[in-house]
Parts: structure tokens; sequence; C-alpha cells
């Protein structure tokens, strides 16, 4: 008899942290959660991007050494290996985002450790938004383009927690590509972690229109992939600085079978049926039967937009 495949998931939702909290205070934080997630009998934990500080890329910064006491040359880092000892005494495994000091690169990462405190993959944030210019204009900056590379790692995805597993971060989740190319390597479940500032720093838009774009995105990369996807936000006002919550568990369906209710420290927790992808993997999204790739050049020949001629 094949015994069905299953992950009991936790999205791990952080709350605000501010400019002046220490890492030590933020990963007791996160320890709790941990500890509530193996509680709750979940075998991944899964938390949220640039997890350990405040969202930095909205301050301005000059100097480059103040831009480095954000980022993490190692990983475990002192301030970090109490959740990896937790995590593996508890056999659990944990998703977690962070920013990336490697060889004086600077990438916004996140990586996957399963239950035996294994290190089963690294991903670097493909989709930077914002800007790299100082904007002295705006409410806040959105300084990714400035802080960070783009990711250098593609989008991988691995056999791990007994099915096939990878990642993205935050705006990745907004475009198609991102699940698509996860989604042509069998991706069961696809987890992610976000900060998205409650205003758009664009153009004036209701905070409401934020939350179902983020919702939106999710449940469209889960359905047209036939994937599990976890999403955990940190939320809340940062030193008067809000970001949305709503972190979710979205089925394969595209139907939100999970949602945080605060802007707070939260868990959510779902048991992920891995084998409820077939349904759409198998039939409406067999993309062995029905992709059509002699049609789809442009999306990756060409980058922006090229009108018809007039
Ligand atoms: N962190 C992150 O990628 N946030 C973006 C904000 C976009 S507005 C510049 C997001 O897509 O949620």
């Amino acid at each position: 008899m094949v015994t069905p495949r299953s992950i009991r998931v936790a999205a791990a939702q952080l709350g605000p942290i501010h400019l002046a909290d220490s890492r030590e205070a933020v990963v007791e934080r996160m320890l709790s959660l941990l500890r509530k997630g193996a509680g709750a009998g979940c075998g991944l934990v899964v938390f949220p991007e640039l997890a350990l500080t405040t969202f930095f890329p909205r301050y301005f910064m000059e100097d480059p050494a103040a831009v480095d006491a954000f980022f993490e040359s190692e990983m475990p880092s002192a301030a970090t290996e109490p959740l990896f000892d937790e995590a593996k005494r508890l056999g659990v495994g944990f998703h977690l985002g962070y920013a990336e000091l490697a060889d004086g690169r600077h990438f916004n990462t996140a990586i996957l450790v399963d239950g035996d405190g294994r290190l089963v993959g690294k991903y670097r944030k493909v989709h930077l938004p914002g800007h790299a210019e100082h904007r002295p204009d705006a409410p806040f900056q959105h300084l990714e383009k400035r802080y960070f590379e783009v990711g250098d790692l593609g989008f991988p995805v691995w056999r791990a927690f007994d099915g096939i597993v990878g990642m993205c971060i935050c705006n990745d989740r907004r475009w198609p590509e991102t699940f698509r190319v996860m989604g042509l390597q069998g991706v069961e479940m696809v987890v992610l972690g976000y900060n998205t500032p409650e205003h758009n720093i664009y153009h004036r838009e209701p905070p409401h229109r934020r939350m179902f774009h983020h919702l939106l995105s999710l449940q469209a990369g889960a359905y047209q992939n036939g994937t599990w996807v976890v999403a955990a936000a940190k939320a809340g006002s940062e030193d008067g600085h809000p970001l949305i919550g709503g972190s979710a568990i979205v089925a394969p369906t595209g139907e939100i079978v999970a949602q945080a209710t605060s802007e707070e420290d939260e868990i959510i927790v779902h048991d992920c049926g891995l084998d409820a992808c077939l349904d759409i993997k198998q039939n409406i999204f067999n993309f062995d039967k029905h992709r059509r790739v002699e049609h789809y050049g442009r999306i990756v020949d060409q980058t922006g937009v090229v009108l018809p001629e007039d």
C-alpha cells in the first residue's frame, strides 16, 4: 500500500521588528513560534523574508558599514545558532529569510533546513522591487535595488520533506514566471516570506488592494502550477511604517486553507497532502500535454513591452 505523503506546515508570521530590536530578541520570538509549530505537530515552519531585522530597505544609508550591519556574513550566525539547535532538537525543519553578505556580495536570501538540521537549499531573490537612488520626497524608501544584487541561483527545487519544495521571496510571488519555472520542475510546495508595505510609494491605492494582490498572486501561482504555497509575513507597524499581514497557506486548487488574523507573531497550520497536487498537474495544467512552447518565445527573448507598429 502506498502511504499518502503529507507535510504539516506552519507559516510563522512575525509582528513588527523595530530598529532598536536586537537579533537575539527576534530569535527568541522565533524560537517561541518554532516551539508552537512543533507542539502542533508541524514538520516545517516557514519564517518571513529578512526575518532577523526591521525592513531596512526603507531607509537611505550612505555608510556601507551601516548597511552591512543588517547583513549576516555566516549562517548560522552566533545570534541564529539557537534557532538551528532548537529546530534540530525538536526535529522540525524551517525556512528563514535573511540579508546575506557573501564574499563582499549582498543578497536577499532564504534557506531551507530539514528536521535533521541539514541545509537543504539556498535561494537568492531574483525580482528586486523598488529603486536604487535616494528619493528624498517619498514618505519612505524601497531601496532593494541599492542594497542587493539580483539573485544568481535561479529557481531550483529540492527533494525534501517527502516532496518537492521550492522557495521564492516576496516580490517574486507577483511574477508568474517564478512559479512556472518551479512548476516545470514538479514543485509541490513553494515556501516564501514577505515584507509588503501597506502603502504603495508609486501611486495611491487602498490597503485592501495591497492584500488582494498579495493573495491573488499566491492563489494564481498555486493553481496554475498545482502546488501548495505557504507564505509568511513580517507584519504590523515597524517604527511607524505599516506592513500588511495576511500570512496564508494556499492549496493546489488555489483555495486559501489557512490565514493569519493578526499583525503580530502568529502561526497558522495546515496538513498539506502532497498528492492533492496531482489532479491539477495531471489534467488542466498537464504541461507535457498542453503547453505550446512554440508560441511562448517572447517570454524569454524579450524583457519589456514591444508595441505593435502604428
Ligand atoms: N519586500 C518586497 O519585495 N516588497 C514588495 C513591495 C513592492 S512595492 C515597491 C512586494 O512585492 O511586496
